[in-house]
């Protein structure tokens, strides 16, 4: 039987189990990334498995989230992982240069590779045909460490691209409406792979925009294959040496099938607040914007930030709008600014900030009260923004720059005809600032601020667990919700103690006191929970708090992963009916849970309030061990 792009790229990193669907395999990974804001933690755990260098291909350290500079945290973490890259031999990047998956598909991005990133967005690499995944800080210092990364052998969401996308409607919409079909969840246990016709319209960086936003379907990564077009941006990269064709073979099987028609989509727009909100954008036109921000791993390559300037050419942005552009790399502005196409922008009314993160994570640019915010970014979870109550729609950068024009949601076809636009053959590369690893590091001296709190330790599991419900949420739990970020948080990202007061603050504001008082505890949810960022800090953080039982609907695939390496027990209610049954604040008894964990059972009872609850846990051999010693670095050290 003919085989996907996945398939082949998986077979040639198989180290561990067989690729049968919904079993766990083990994988070696190529290429690792992280970025600052997990980044610092991801280190930290690295330092302390004990080797000397990466194991890797190709590391590389990136500083793109934590940009603000309001007092020493944020500037301390930054030389704190400058000194870590040059010890351990990784490549670092510094602030300023941009946004990790911009950069990585610029300057490191090898068709056929494995990416293992400590960010979930590092599908990204996808674009380029690269099974690029996102994962926690441990498994990222694990790859790092020259160890498997597991996952559960996903099913192949096949998409069949056929046609080519009209004027005005571009990469993003693409997303928007598979977001629209499938929901944030559609795609949890899935790879998601595309081919068809359609496919040869799209170039590498329009690719990289769908698989970056995929990630917003909680699927474990989404692929395109390397074709000509993939040699082509390589070339313009310099970097044509590093380019293979990935194709599926013409039997290739998927275990879903959806089709999109390029041709026939329209420009789509997710209102307030989830990605998966989706209409098409003459659905909610004329609604008055207040602010609207162009950037983000999504959609701040050349293209994106080309298509704004040529639109903005002898136009103005409406008084009403606070028009922001982000861009997402130094490549990009040296680009940009060479090209000529600085100058419309500014002239325009733009404000053009320095390359990064920014408000995509709260760092800055918040909105107005009341106010619409548009974004070209991946995620408009509530209040991530830093705006409490915001009212943040995504969507591509041509309705972005119409709206900002015209002050009000916009289909862009209204503006007429869509501008001429021609990306370099060949592009500056804008790595200048790029560190390359030391040969050797081992005389440097790691530079540690007061920041950097000391890794905390966890007890291994008890004999029989008991605790109390500390909170039940409902659907769609983000790990937004449960370890929010913004520009007074993020700083405390290395600081596990000074962090964890913030845990699950939008849903209980005495969340950290209530959990410090209860001892140990368990929270409750529904489905999808903990979908969203790779931040491990959503696990870690409660977990440092006494948080060691979850019991949900369903889990979002990373965060599952998180809790089992910090030694959270993740259960799923047998009976989904059953989440009714249970009440904040009831006591919690699960007896015999390491006999439970260490015979491999499936079904565990939980007593909640004195009834019994039937829970699952669906987990692998090696989870249990992990668990039963309280964490994968108690495990790994034990072994
Ligand atoms: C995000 O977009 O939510 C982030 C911030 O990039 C996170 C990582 C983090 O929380 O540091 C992600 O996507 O994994
Ligand atoms: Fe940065 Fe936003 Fe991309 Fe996360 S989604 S990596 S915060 S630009």
């Amino acid at each position: 039987m003919g085989k996907t792009v996945t398939e082949k790229i998986l077979a040639a990193h198989l180290v561990e189990g067989e690729m049968i669907k919904g079993r766990e395999i083990g994988i070696r990974i190529d290429q690792t990334l992280t970025q600052d804001a997990t980044g610092t933690m991801a280190y930290l755990e690295f330092e302390s498995i004990g080797i000397p260098r990466v194991q890797t291909e190709c590391s590389v350290c990136y500083v793109d989230h934590n940009l603000l500079q309001s007092d020493f945290k944020n500037a301390d973490d930054h030389r704190f992982l400058q000194s870590i890259a040059r010890k351990y031999g990784l490549y670092f990047s510094p602030p300023g240069n941009g946004i990790s998956h911009q950069i990585n598909l610029e300057r490191f991005g090898k068709p056929g590779k494995t990416l293992l990133g400590s960010d979930s967005h590092t599908p990204t690499g996808g674009g380029l045909g690269m099974l690029a995944i996102g994962a926690g800080g441990l498994d990222v210092a694990m790859a790092m460490a020259g160890k498997p990364f597991y996952l559960v052998m996903p099913r192949i969401y096949g998409v069949k691209l056929t046609g080519k996308l009209s004027p005005w409607v571009s990469a993003r919409d693409v997303l928007l409406e598979l977001l629209r079909r499938l929901t944030v969840k559609g795609g949890v246990g899935y790879i998601f792979e595309y081919f068809g016709p359609g496919v040869k319209e799209l170039s590498a960086t329009d690719r990289a925009s769908i698989t970056n936003f995929g990630a917003e379907l909680g699927a474990t990564t989404s692929v395109f294959p390397s074709d000509e077009n993939t040699l082509k941006f390589l070339r313009s990269q310099g970097r044509e040496d590093c380019w293979v064709e990935i194709v599926a073979d013409a039997d290739a099987q998927y275990d879903e099938i959806t089709e999109v028609d390029l041709s026939t989509l329209e420009p789509m727009i997710a209102c307030p607040s989830s990605p998966d909100n989706v209409v098409k954008v003459s659905e909610v036109a004329g609604r008055p914007v207040a602010q609207v921000l162009v950037g983000s791993c999504s959609n701040s390559s050349l293209r994106d930030l080309l298509v704004v300037a040529k639109t903005l050419a002898g136009r103005q942005v409406s008084n009403e709008v606070s028009f922001e552009i982000n861009p997402g790399s130094r490549q990009v502005l040296e680009n940009l600014t060479a090209l000529g196409e600085m100058l419309p922008l500014i002239h325009a009314g733009a404000r053009v900030h320095q390359a990064g993160c920014l408000g995509c994570i709260g760092m800055g640019q918040a909105p107005a009260t009341g106010t619409i915010s548009l974004r070209t970014f991946p995620r408009n979870f509530p209040g991530r923004s830093g705006t409490v109550s915001d009212q943040v729609y995504l969507c591509s950068p041509e309705v972005a720059v119409a709206s900002a024009i015209t002050g009000k949601i916009t289909d862009p076809r209204d503006l007429g005809d869509y501008p001429a636009f021609t990306l370099p053959d060949k592009y500056l590369p804008g790595d200048s600032r790029i560190e390359p690893p030391l040969a050797d590091g081992s005389g440097v001296t790691i530079i540690r601020g007061p920041n950097i709190a000391p890794f905390p330790s966890f007890a291994p599991m008890p004999e029989t667990w008991q605790g109390t419900v500390l909170l039940k949420a409902g659907d769609n739990i983000t790990t937004d919700h449960i370890m929010p970020a913004g520009a007074q948080i993020l700083p405390l990202r290395s600081n596990i103690p000074a962090i964890s007061e913030f845990v699950f603050r939008a849903l209980d504001e005495h969340f950290s006191q209530h959990a410090r008082e209860a001892g140990s505890g368990m929270i409750v949810g529904g489905e999808n929970y903990g979908q969203g960022s790779s931040r491990e800090h959503a696990a870690l953080a409660p977990r440092y708090l006494g948080v060691e039982v979850k019991l949900v609907k369903s889990f979002a695939r990373i965060h599952k992963a998180n809790l089992i390496n910090f030694g959270i027990l993740p259960l799923t209610f047998a009976h989904p009916a059953d989440y009714d049954r249970v009440r904040q604040g009831a006591k919690v008894v699960i007896p015999g849970l390491r006999q439970a964990l260490a015979s491999g059972a499936q079904a565990i009872t939980v007593e909640i309030g004195g009834q019994a609850v039937q829970a699952v846990l669906d987990v692998s051999e090696r989870h249990r061990q992990i668990l039963l010693a309280g964490g994968l670095l108690n495990w790994a050290k034990g072994n």
